[in-house]
């Protein structure tokens, strides 16, 4: 069909009377309700998609356009896209937010009731899953050409639970009501092999190949979901895979007669997209963790290759359509699939097909803990993925070949760049596949890219110095900020009027306010304001009473021990020995809310023992009268992000406190320095670059640098010497070990006391003194309520480096070369 004759796509009425006519359409047709009868989610639902009708044609115009132009894309593939609620932002990204509000009113429909009934789709752990999400949304902003590849997981990140304050993980059924932005695609299911054989044969001319035999297979059903860009952006797809048994599979079976094992087949297939795992930073090596891995990037290359190219596409020039950026070492078995389909399905020579496949993909490391990078043990690849276990094995052979060439004399050298480690058992590490495959390894904080190429991938980057490149990550001020504190961002948009929110830099214009006694009281009456709302959400959602007349202090992110969430808690139960002892009068503390939002890996012993012990804590001085309500920890369990969307404006302090070396980046530290609060941090991760661009002066900034840490760990560590000679410090540990916080029992926390004492692996006890140190200039600081004004406003004018848009920017300049190309109208 040409141009000409293309049929139009129905567009949908701008206007309050259109959208109720839409609605109500909706709620009638789709969900078979009158206005009358129609529950919360009847409503939420016909509204939900109400509102997708309104981005329909931009997607419908974005498709068709990319079908035509087959401009370079991004294809982001990521096990992790943890979105946040949909329906705000799709009311941004389609302005249709006034005459929604009109619409339903005129209906009397209350659209705050409406939006506490969207479920969000957490999909993801922590930092790295929100990341991807912003990423997408910066990318369809931007107008750049990209996809979405991951898992439809049927459980998404657990719904923590507090009994007697010790974490209880539920399911979360996030599907349960229905899941109106998604977009099913059943007849469009691919095929993925798993296990079996490789077996050798000739091909027509007599030439000898090898070729996998599988033994199962599953079907990935694609789900499309809407990414609509910002202000008549692009309106993108994200893509994620749903598990179901092939037919072949279950009928067989089924005809045999055993119904009950047809079932057992079917729920088998299903399991691979069942549950998230709800890991951080240790990966679980498990055979149904590698089963997912597989499973989605086998059904995005296929998809890519077969669907979304043209069928007269060639292949030789993959690398000028697509980027395959990996995010993290998770989709990283892309590489050999992507070999195996040039190689085995295509024909072609290896040599050709690696030409083509190391052109193709680029690699996002998001750790510096070893643990946390992922090695998998060759017996458990071979049987899974027997011909991909052998085409890594090529790769090796061929990589360390050119190695010996480089490096003649210095086989231990080869040996260590092996992508196959051989002790404790022989295994495949999966960064160092990437680092070989990939144009570009990329780090996620100036810091950490550095590290990288000192530390962690040093003789790669010796090798290889082009390869090795930063990327600070950033965060969308979409959600985190416009939709998020709308209080501060009408005055931002007040003040240097609304462009920020697709060009963050402009933030810059607000310096001068800092020093505008006006505007420093209308920017403290905001942060108040979000303080009163946060406090009824709190009292609402977790009966959690809080005080708005006091210092935010907030940390919130995974429960890890290179977070040191202890080393706040310390800080807490030091101040209330030392006030219950009458070391200090309680009228000289500075009145607290110490707020924690953190999940624990379920089977992270040590860190849900932490968490028991904040909640200890907690119950404690929450209760003690002494305190005088001076002193408050605010726990609410299941932090997710729709909590972070309203705790994070609500915040005077953003507690950055990990080891130096071991946080890669950080994200929330963005999040709290756009909505002005101060940081308080060591200088580890992004936190670095924080301070670079907001002074040192308003930065709270303690602790051991990284090559501190590194000479202190060298020297030998020994954590007791601090319990010694710092008597606050022994207090503290004291009165948590004598039972304090359990009832007189000593054995509860006694763990987390000789772990601290004997071990202390994040060094939580050498930089105690340092984090009271700093906690006292924070007192200070914020004693004199315009200073630290003036300060919060120039952590938010400071800011606008951290928008996800810049880093789409750097992506594009220095890995991706792609170009944005807007829908046509
Ligand atoms: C992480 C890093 O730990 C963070 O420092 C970083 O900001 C993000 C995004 O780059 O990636 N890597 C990682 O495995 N997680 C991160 O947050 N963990 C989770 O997502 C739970």
């Amino acid at each position: 069909m040409t141009a000409e004759t293309t049929p139009p796509i129905a567009t949908r009425e701008h206007t309050v009377d259109g959208f109720v006519r839409e609605f109500l359409r909706e709620l009638n047709f789709g969900q078979g309700v009158d206005l009358t009868r129609a529950s919360v989610n009847d409503k939420y639902l016909a509204m939900a998609r109400t509102v997708r009708h309104y981005l329909m044609t931009r997607w419908l115009s974005t498709l068709r356009s990319q079908a035509k132009l087959q401009a370079k894309s991004v294809a982001y593939l990521s096990a992790e896209f943890l979105l946040g609620r949909q329906l705000d932002n799709a009311l941004l990204a389609s302005g249709l937010e006034d005459i929604v509000s009109e619409g339903l009113e005129s209906l009397g429909i209350d659209l705050e009731e409406l939006r506490q009934a969207e479920i969000e789709p957490g999909l993801g752990n922590g930092g790295l899953g929100r990341l991807a999400a912003c990423f997408i949304d910066s990318l369809a902003t931007m107008n750049v050409p990209s996809i979405g590849y991951g898992i439809r997981y049927e459980y998404g990140i657990f719904k923590q639970t507090f009994v007697d304050g010790w974490q209880v993980e539920k399911p979360d059924d996030w599907l349960r009501l229905g899941s109106p932005w998604e977009f099913p695609h059943p007849e469009a299911a691919v095929k993925v092999n798993f296990g079996g054989h490789v077996e050798q044969y000739q091909d027509d001319d007599g030439v000898v190949k090898r070729r996998w035999v599988p033994g199962w297979s599953v079907l990935g059903v694609p789900y499309n979901y809407m990414v609509p860009g910002y202000d008549e952006g692009r309106v993108n797809t994200l893509r994620l895979w749903s598990a179901r048994a092939t037919r072949a599979f279950d009928l067989e079976i089924f005809n045999s007669g055993d119904y009950a094992e047809a079932v057992r087949a079917q729920t088998f297939a299903e399991n691979i997209s069942k549950v998230l795992y709800p890991e951080d930073s240790t990966p679980q090596g498990k055979e149904l963790r590698l089963q997912q891995q597989y499973f989605f990037v086998a059904c995005s290359i296929k998809d890519f290759v077969d669907q979304v190219l043209p069928q007269d596409f060639d292949l030789h020039k993959l690398p000028d359509r697509i980027v395959f950026q990996l995010n993290d070492t998770h989709p990283v078995i892309a590489v050999p699939e992507l070999m195996r389909v040039l190689v085995d399905e295509k024909g072609w020579d290896w040599d050709e097909a690696w030409a083509v496949t190391k052109q193709c993909f680029a690699y996002t490391c998001h750790t510096l803990l070893p643990e946390a990078l992922e090695v998998w043990p060759v017996d458990l690849l071979g049987r899974l993925l027997p011909r991909h276990l052998e085409i890594i094995y090529r790769i090796n052979d061929e990589f360390l070949a050119e190695l010996r060439v480089a490096y003649p004399h210095d086989e231990l050298r080869v040996r260590r760049m092996s992508i196959i480690a051989e002790y404790p058992v022989r295994a495949v590490r999966m960064a160092y596949l990437a680092t070989v495959a990939g144009t570009k390894v990329n780090g996620v904080a100036a810091l950490h890219s550095q590290l990288l190429r000192d530390k962690v991938l040093d003789d790669f980057a010796g090798y290889w110095p082009e390869k090795f490149t930063n990327v600070t990550n950033g965060v969308t001020p979409r959600r985190f900020l416009k939709l998020s504190n709308p209080g501060l961002s009408g005055l931002i948009t007040e003040a240097i009027g609304d462009g920020w929110v697709t060009d963050l830099d402009q933030l810059k214009g607000l310096e001068p306010l800092a020093d505008d006694a006006e505007f420093r009281r209308r920017f403290r009456e905001i942060k108040y304001a979000n303080k009163l709302r946060i406090a009824s959400v709190l009292e609402q959602r977790d009966g959690i009473v809080v005080n708005p007349d006091t210092l935010f202090d907030v940390m919130v992110k995974r429960l890890h021990e290179y977070k040191r969430q202890t080393l706040k808690l310390l800080h807490i139960v030091s101040l209330y020995e030392k006030i219950t002892t009458g070391k200090i009068a309680v009228a000289d503390v500075t009145p607290r809310t110490f707020a924690f939002g953190a999940k624990a890996a379920p089977g992270y012993v040590l860190a849900k023992q932490i968490i028991a012990l904040i909640n200890a804590v907690g119950r404690t001085i929450n209760d003690d009268p002494a305190l005088e309500g001076r002193l408050r920890i605010a726990f609410p369990a299941n932090y997710n992000v729709t909590l972070a969307e309203t705790l994070i404006p609500a915040a005077d302090l953003s507690e950055q406190i990990s080891l130096a070396g071991k946080e890669a980046s950080g994200t929330g530290n963005m999040k709290f320095m756009l909505n002005g609060a101060l940081t308080i941090g060591t200088d580890d991760g992004a936190n670095v670059e924080i301070r670079e661009l907001v002074g040192d002066e308003n930065f709270f900034l303690f602790g051991l640098t990284e090559p501190q840490v590194a000479e202190v760990v060298e020297r030998g560590y020994h954590p007791s010497a601090y319990y010694e000679t710092n008597l606050d410090l022994r207090n503290a540990l004291d009165l948590i070990a004598s039972g304090a916080f359990s009832g007189g029992d000593r054995a509860t926390f006694e763990p987390i006391v000789s772990n601290l004492l004997n071990e202390d692996r994040f060094l939580a006890l050498a930089d105690f003194q340092a984090y009271v140190d700093a906690q006292a200039r924070v007192d200070v600081a914020y004693a004199d309520s315009e200073d630290w004004t003036r300060r919060a406003v120039l952590n938010v004018a400071r800011g606008g480096f951290f928008s996800s848009d810049r880093s789409m920017r750097d992506y594009i300049d220095r890995i991706w070369h792609t170009y944005p190309v807007a829908p046509e109208a």
